[in-house]
């Protein structure tokens, strides 16, 4: 067994602080927000189960660590790495369970638990498809996500640990990253993941155990890269994002979300390492990705090629790969570039990607999920209970429940609000303890009240962010103008607050009509609607005859709330002559019958 010391659950607790800000634990958050909480309740009580269901009933993924434990006889069936679905399901389980007990859910991840650490080897080996099918066959193709499998099982044993103080998961996990370790390093074997994500993972754990060494492999895997150590038997060096050193990257090239988890991952290295090694690059990509490459939904990766990038402005919407893996991905960097640097814009793509690009890979009904989210569709396009990779709702499994992460960010002497949802929180600040409620509702109007309680009066910074997408604003601080600056996109307020100070935020939210840089062919001759962070579509279903929509300069938008309409969402009425179209947010499409879809609309001038 390895020795190892937990050191609590934070995440970000012993390091050298390179971060202007750490965001709050979603398990310190409480959510109370007629927009989230409807969700948040469908994903323990409905997506949660069916990932189960997926994993234990309708697919081989369980069925893969029994026989791989010797419990029954078999094959291994399914995608060799299926392990990943359970490990992300697990994560999920451990998110949901923080806000929502359930004794029934933990005993039954409980009882995986036990069959995954059955199929454990004696040296700590753990993926199912090379323990049915030949463990001599092991660490021999970097393409075969045995690390991609591991750093998932981090994660998720580590979410575990947190959420019911249970570490056989975490031992388990251990154990793996101890035999990676043991193999592979300076002086060891070489290895270049060919799906990245247990870099990031491996921060995880060092966080967690204290035990640097997984710190410094993770650092080691990411220094491997740009070397010419492997010979790719598909693809090409680009696809893998080996053809240069990371730290000298321009330009993003190849799969989305294992370009994604990269970046994460170097982000946490460098965070804790406290170097800035990697910020040039990360800065480059940015730009390269959100400047040129990114879809108005926050979506990423245009081609189901290579499930990733081409070249530059490349971004047709009807054949918009757009995996929604890849925008939690966005969300996952977004958030580390915006603890660097404190700078809004990072969180505004966080936004973005949350509303949009995350929110429509999964349906109303909580079952029903997107691999792919394209922009327009001719009516065939539909959510499914689950797929062969089924990469995307195991993501959001994991992925919502801890959604309340992304809200709240502290600093020593600064409170940071991200994300605009109905929720309070108590942080540790210099000057003490400090609660914040918000109260708000967001996404469809823009006024937002925060109420500020310390413990005993204090000197800190309130820092909210203004949306890149709001043009106007204003706000009070109990009901007085005091003056503030804004830096970085963020409204700064920096007073000496008491208890039950109260802001209040309004950013005007009008309906917004958008054009593309015009190096985007598709979107040429035409424009999107949106309004706030919501990007909006046409649907056949409320629009049938939406081939003939047009928008022009003289066309006017009103906007209604439609509380029984898909969960309740903000319709907006958009009327040219007698013509009227009516959009719908589109991260709820496809929830009604199946008909055409499309967020770029054709303009005339
Ligand atoms: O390869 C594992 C997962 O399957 C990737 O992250 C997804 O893009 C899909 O290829
Ligand atoms: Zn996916």
């Amino acid at each position: 067994m390895a020795a190892f010391v937990f050191c609590g659950g934070s995440l970000y607790a012993q390091d050298r602080v390179l971060e202007s800000n750490l965001p709050v634990d979603f398990s310190r958050v409480a959510i109370n927000d007629a927009f989230w909480t409807p969700k948040l309740d469908t994903v323990a009580s409905v997506s949660l189960d069916a990932c189960i269901n997926q994993c234990e009933k309708h697919t081989a993924r369980i069925d893969n660590f029994e026989v791989a434990a010797g419990l029954k006889q078999g094959v291994f069936k399914g995608i060799f790495y299926d392990d990943s679905d359970v490990y992300k399901m697990i994560e999920g389980v451990a998110y949901s369970l923080v806000n929502n007990p359930n004794a029934e859910l933990e005993a039954r991840v409980d009882r995986i638990i036990d069959v995954i650490a059955a199929a454990q080897q004696p040296d700590g080996y753990l993926m199912t498809y090379y323990i049915i099918n030949g463990l001599d066959k092991r660490w021999t193709d970097m393409t075969m996500h045995e690390m991609y499998c591991a750093g998932h099982l981090i994660e998720a044993a580590i979410a575990y640990r947190n959420a019911t103080g249970k570490d056989k998961l975490l031992k388990t996990a251990v154990r793996f990253a101890d035999h990676i370790d043991a193999t592979f390093g300076e002086g060891k074997r070489v290895w270049v993941p060919g799906h990245q994500e247990i870099e990031l993972a491996l921060v995880k754990l060092y966080r967690v155990t204290g035990q640097k060494r997984y710190l410094t492999l993770a650092h080691w895997l990411l220094e491997q890269r740009g070397h010419d150590h492997v010979k790719w038997p598909i693809q090409s060096k680009g696809y893998f994002m080996d053809e240069y050193p990371v730290r000298d990257l321009k330009y993003i090239s190849g799969h989305a979300v294992r370009d994604m988890y990269m970046f994460t991952g170097m982000a946490d290295v460098a965070a804790a390492t406290g170097s800035d090694e990697y910020l040039g690059a990360m800065n480059r990509l940015w730009d390269d990705v959100v400047g040129t490459r990114m879809y108005l939904t926050g979506g990423i990766g245009s081609s189901r090629f290579n499930e990733g990038f081409t070249e530059q402005y490349d971004l047709p919407n009807e054949d918009a790969y757009c995996e929604t893996c890849a925008s939690i991905g966005m969300v996952l960097w977004n958030q580390r570039l915006n603890m660097f640097k404190g700078d809004a814009r990072y969180a505004d793509i966080m936004e973005r990607c949350i509303y949009n690009g995350v929110l429509s890979g999964i349906s109303l009904s909580g079952d029903r999920f997107f691999y792919v989210n394209p922009l327009e569709s001719k009516g065939g396009h539909h959510r499914r209970p689950w797929y062969g990779t089924a990469c995307c709702p195991s993501n959001l499994s994991r992925f919502l429940p801890s959604v309340g992460s992304y809200i709240y960010a502290v600093s020593d002497n600064a409170l940071w609000v991200n994300m605009f949802v109905s929720s309070s929180t108590e942080v540790d600040m210099a000057c003490g303890k400090v609660r914040i409620e918000q109260t708000t509702h967001y996404p469809w109007s823009g006024d937002v009240n925060i109420r500020i309680t310390p413990q005993r009066k204090g000197d800190f910074a309130l820092k909210i962010r203004i949306p890149g997408w709001c043009r106007n604003y204003s706000y009070s601080v109990d009901g007085c103008n005091l003056s503030t600056e804004v830096k970085d996109g963020y409204l700064v307020i920096e007073k000496t607050w008491k208890k039950d100070e109260t802001v209040a935020v309004s950013f005007d939210m009008p309906v917004e009509v958008v054009q593309a840089d015009p190096r985007v062919k598709a979107d040429v001759g035409k424009r999107a609607v949106m309004r706030g962070p919501i990007v909006y579509c046409l649907e056949q279903v409320d629009n049938p005859q939406i081939d003939d929509a047009v928008l022009g300069p003289d066309t006017e938008f009103s906007t209604c709330f439609e509380e029984s309409l898909l969960g309740g969402v903000q319709t907006i009425e958009a009327r040219r002559g007698e013509r009227v179209f009516k959009f719908i947010p589109y991260h709820v499409w496809d929830n009604r019958e199946a008909g055409k879809m499309k967020v770029w609309v054709d303009y005339v001038k």
